[in-house]
């Protein structure tokens, strides 16, 4: 039955924001700035589930930051440690130098990464993780006598960040289109595995869907296997808004990747540290790739970071050269910051000492009875879920798709809930550490919020 209740406030709603200083020279990454720049939405603190205005509101979280702050905001140990670290050593040499923070950090990284995965190759983003991973897989094979494979797989729909290789096997059209020209040219998408006239409305992994990995064998037959290096998924699409990867689709891939030596990489960089209830997807879905990057959860959101995790079949295959030489020519000036790793070391302790993967794992189902219960609000179209991943999928009002879903987003804000909307899509990535009431109100404020969006 529907619920009439009003929004019970998880933060406070109403006052007007206030801002002393000029909106204008900052250019805002994804966002619609001039629709901001006339009704900001600031936020300048954070604790635990939620966010704070500068006029002093409290807003709840529904979105672990950006994906990425699983343990919530503030942690005190994360903290602790990168306030030691900044003032103990800020910056060190990246390249033929270390610090003993990235070394320890590699070793927690893979400890809890499916067994087979025993190195890490930092990185500061998901962009980089996923440009990473395809220079490592394109050059693998050139190492191993097999320079022709260069084809890359992506997929439709897929988000592998913004960098010119993660653009180009990524799937989204509006993030391709102005740069059409300049893509990578051996690059070939799969089909997206969105069926919403067969799934609608699914719990967990849909049923129908499987067969859309075959398209991959097809790729075989026409470019042959020996032209093909790698193909990259999202083992849970995020930012397409929540697509589940239908039953036995994962292990197609994996069957038809291993028959013809082509690497599978999971780009882990949302599913990674505990948002599908496990330490990673791969462990998750029981299907193993060979490549996976991460991001985002790695530091708890704290200080930017990202890594690629190979096994040691690819590692070893870069270590043929003479030995005084560089093996791999890659990486960046802050690989393995010091302070990155400090703030990924106490990350990975507090994961462990909460037991915050088991934990998210135990609240699923409570996440997935609130989702769903907005089943009957008003412009639900789809509800998508997986771990502690979902999605509301409004019907874009006629001729002005995303409307809809920014009026409901500023309207949640106003409410007191911050929530992420891709175009009409409105997704959740509740804290690893939530509690099934918190995942009731969230959605009650959203039903609130929809009968009176138009
Ligand atoms: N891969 C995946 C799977 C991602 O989700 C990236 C790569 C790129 O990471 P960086 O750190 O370079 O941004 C991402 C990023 C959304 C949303 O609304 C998701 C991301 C970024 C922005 C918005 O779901 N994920």
């Amino acid at each position: 039955m529907q619920s009439a209740m009003e929004p019970v406030p998880l933060g406070d709603a109403g006052v007007e924001l206030t801002h002393s200083f000029n909106l204008r020279p900052f250019w805002m990454p994804f966002t619609s700035n001039r629709a901001f720049k006339q009704k900001p939405r600031l936020i300048s603190s954070a604790s635990g589930h939620y966010y704070f205005t500068p006029d002093g509101r409290r807003l709840f979280d529904s979105f672990s930051g950006l994906w990425t702050t699983g343990l919530g905001h503030c942690h005190p140990k994360i903290v602790e440690a990168v306030q030691k670290q900044v003032a103990r050593l800020d910056y060190s040499m990246a390249f033929q130098v270390s610090h003993p923070g990235a070394f320890e950090l590699a070793e927690k990284v893979v400890d809890i990464a499916p067994g087979g995965f025993d190195h890490c190759f930092f990185v500061n983003s998901g962009s980089e993780a996923v440009d990473t991973a395809l220079k490592i897989a394109i050059a693998y094979h050139r190492a191993k006598g097999e320079g022709t494979r260069t084809r890359i797989i992506g997929r439709e729909r897929g988000y592998h960040g913004v960098n010119f290789g993660g653009m180009s096997v990524g799937g989204m059209p509006a993030n391709r289109k102005m740069f059409n020209g300049s893509l990578l040219p051996n690059v070939t998408h799969l089909a997206h595995t969105h069926l919403p006239e067969k799934n609608a409305f699914t719990r967990g992994q849909p049923v129908h869907g499987a067969h859309l990995a075959d398209e991959l064998e097809r790729f075989v037959t026409f470019y042959d296997a020996s032209n093909i290096a790698a193909a990259i998924v999202e083992p849970v699409a995020g930012s397409a808004g929540v697509l589940v990867p239908p039953v036995g689709y994962l292990e197609k891939l994996r069957e038809i990747c291993t028959r013809h030596g082509i690497l599978l990489i999971f780009d882990e960089v949302i599913t990674g540290f505990g948002r599908v209830g496990a330490a990673f997807a791969s462990e998750r879905f029981n299907v193993k790739p060979d490549i996976i990057t991460v991001a985002k959860g790695i530091t708890n959101g704290v200080i930017p970071m990202g890594a690629v995790l190979v096994g040691r079949e690819i590692h070893d295959a870069f270590m043929n050269g003479p030995e005084h030489l560089v093996e791999f020519f890659h990486g960046y000036t802050y690989s393995g910051h010091p302070v990155a790793t400090a703030a990924g070391l106490a990350a990975l302790d507090a994961y462990r000492e909460v037991g915050a993967f088991a934990r998210a794992r135990s609240l699923e189902q409570s996440f997935e009875d609130a989702i769903h219960a907005l089943r009957d609000a008003p412009h639900v179209a789809d509800i998508r879920n997986f771990g502690l991943m979902g999605c509301v999928e409004l019907a874009p009002r006629p001729d002005e798709p995303g409307a809809r879903g920014m009026e409901a987003h500023v309207k949640c804000f106003e409410a007191g809930l911050v929530v992420r909307n891709g175009m009409d899509n409105i997704s959740f990535s509740p804290f690893l550490n939530s509690t099934p009431d918190e995942f009731v109100q969230t959605f009650d404020t959203l039903r609130c919020v929809l009968k009176t969006v138009n």
